[in-house]
């Protein structure tokens, strides 16, 4: 199997509730490396860039609000196929409909206040990764 890099979020309702370390535990607990980490503000023009693929959508003014409400903790997950493991661990989109023991299960409020986002696909994992951090901060271990 192959060792991918995918981008994880803990949106600004987890940064609040205090449970950066719980989420990241999963993902270690999973097999998952932190390759690179920051906490960042977004700004409106830079949500609005990172989820252009939803600018049409009826709820993309209602995620850029919520994505910049306050600060957000970004990763790179590396590991044996991180983008599919990132996903499971996750769980469904909107945590009413997510299994139970998943990050949105647990820690999720509303299908907008989710506390996680990660990659969907091998392209989009390419590009949210450069979105956040040059190549030279994402450390193999
Ligand atoms: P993410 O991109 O944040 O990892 O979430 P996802 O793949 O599970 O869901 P996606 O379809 O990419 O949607 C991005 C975010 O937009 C919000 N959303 N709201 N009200 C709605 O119907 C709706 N649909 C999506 C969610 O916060 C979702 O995480
Ligand atoms: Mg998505």
């Amino acid at each position: 199997m192959a060792i991918e890099r995918t981008l994880s979020i803990i949106k600004p309702d987890a940064v609040a509730k205090n449970v950066i370390g719980q989420i990241v535990s999963r993902f270690e607990a999973a097999g998952l490396k932190v390759a690179a980490a920051r906490m960042v503000q977004l700004s409106r023009l830079e949500a609005e860039q990172f989820y252009a693929v939803h600018k049409e959508r009826p709820f993309f003014k209602d995620l850029v609000d919520f994505m910049i409400s306050g600060p957000v903790f970004v990763q790179v997950l590396e590991g044996e196929n991180a983008i599919l493991k990132n996903r499971e661990l996750m769980g469904a989109t909107d945590p009413k409909k997510a299994a139970a023991g998943t990050i949105r299960a647990d820690f999720a409020d509303s299908i907008d206040a989710n506390a996680v986002h990660g990659s969907d696909a091998t392209e989009t994992a390419a590009v949210e990764v450069a979105f956040f951090f040059p190549a030279l901060d994402v450390y193999s271990r």
